[in-house]
C-alpha cells in the first residue's frame, strides 16, 4: 500500500473545534482545518511584516537585520510602526500562528483518537515565549522588556539580561532549566543511539527488538526504563526544561531585581554556620 492510500483511511471528518465541517479538508497530504487558514493567515502576514522591518532597517545582513520592541518611554502603550509597533504586530501574529497549530494539532488529535501529548507539549514552548514576549514585559511594565526579531540582536539581548543580573547562572531556577535541557539531549542520544543500533544491527543480521534494548542498559546501567518508559521519561523532561526556562525569566526583575549570586547569601546567613 502507497502511503497515501493508507492514510486514506484515517481522513475522517469532525473532530473540529469551531465551524463545523467548514475548511475540514487536506490539499495534498495536509490537514487544512479552521486554525490552518488563520495559522497560514498570521504567519503570511508576520513574515512580511519582518520583510518591510528589515527593508526598512540599515541593513540586510541576515545577522545583523533586527526588529526591536518600543522604548521604555511607550510603556505598554502602542508604538509608532517605526518606533516598536512593527515589533509589536509581528508578536501578535507570531502568537497567532503558534497557537493556530498548536489548535490544528487538537482537531488532527481528536480526529485520529489520539491523546493530547502533542499539543499540550507545544503550548509549554508557547507559554516559555510568551513568558518572555509578554508576561514579564506587563509585570515590568514596557515593552520595552521584550526581546528584539534578530539573530545577533536577540542573543545580545540575553547576554545583556544576564550580566543586568550579575551572573544568571546563580538564578536557581535557571539551574533547573539547564539540568532538564541537558538531561532531554542526554536520554534522546542515548535513545536515539539505542534504536538505531537495534534497527542496524549489521548486513545480512537480523534487527534486534525491545529485549535486546532492556539487556543492553541492564548490562551498562543495571536499569531499563522499557520503551514505553523512555518517552514518558523524555516528554516529561523536555517538558519541564521549557516550564522551568518560563519560570527563571519571569522571576527575574518582577520578583527578584538583585543579582543572582546574592540569593544565596540565605545559605551563608543560615543559623547552623554560627
Ligand atoms: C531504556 O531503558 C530503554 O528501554 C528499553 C530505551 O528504549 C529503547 C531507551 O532508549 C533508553 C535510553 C533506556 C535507558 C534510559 C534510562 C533513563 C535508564
Amino acid at each position: 500500500m502507497t502511503m497515501l492510500s493508507f492514510e486514506k483511511k484515517y481522513r475522517v471528518s469532525g473532530g473540529t473545534l469551531i465551524g463545523g465541517d467548514l475548511f475540514d479538508f487536506w490539499i495534498g497530504p495536509f490537514y487544512v482545518g479552521f486554525f490552518g487558514v488563520t495559522g497560514f493567515f498570521c504567519t503570511v502576514l508576520g513574515v512580511a511584516l519582518i520583510i518591510y522591518g528589515a527593508s526598512i532597517g540599515p541593513t540586510w545582513n541576515l545577522w545583523q537585520i533586527s526588529i526591536a520592541p518600543p522604548d521604555l518611554k511607550y510603556g505598554l502603550q502602542f508604538a509608532p510602526l517605526r518606533e516598536g509597533g512593527l515589533w509589536q504586530l509581528i508578536t501578535l501574529f507570531a502568537l497567532g500562528s503558534f497557537v493556530s497549530w498548536a489548535l490544528r494539532e487538537v482537531e488532527i488529535c481528536r480526529k485520529l483518537g489520539m491523546g493530547y501529548h502533542v499539543p499540550a507539549a507545544f503550548s509549554v514552548a508557547i507559554l516559555a515565549y510568551f513568558t518572555l514576549e509578554v508576561i514579564r514585559p506587563i509585570l515590568l511594565g514596557g515593552w520595552g522588556h521584550a526581546f528584539p526579531y534578530g539573530i545577533f540582536s536577540h542573543l545580545d539581548w540575553v547576554s545583556n539580561v544576564g550580566y543586568q543580573y550579575l551572573h544568571f547562572h546563580y538564578n536557581p531556577a535557571h539551574m533547573i532549566a539547564v539540568t532538564f535541557f541537558f538531561t532531554t539531549v542526554l536520554t534522546l542520544a542515548m535513545h536515539g543511539g539505542a534504536i538505531l543500533s537495534m534497527a542496524n544491527p549489521g548486513k545480512g543480521r537480523v534487527v534486534r527488538g525491545a529485549e535486546h534494548e532492556n539487556t543492553f542498559f541492564r548490562d551498562t546501567i543495571g536499569y531499563s526504563i522499557g520503551a514505553m518508559g523512555i518517552h514518558r521519561l523524555g516528554y516529561l523532561l523536555a517538558v519541564n526544561a521549557g516550564l522551568w526556562s518560563a519560570i527563571c525569566i519571569v522571576i527575574s526583575g518582577p520578583f527578584w531585581t538583585r543579582g543572582w549570586p546574592e540569593w544565596w547569601t540565605w545559605w551563608l546567613n543560615m543559623p547552623i554556620w554560627r
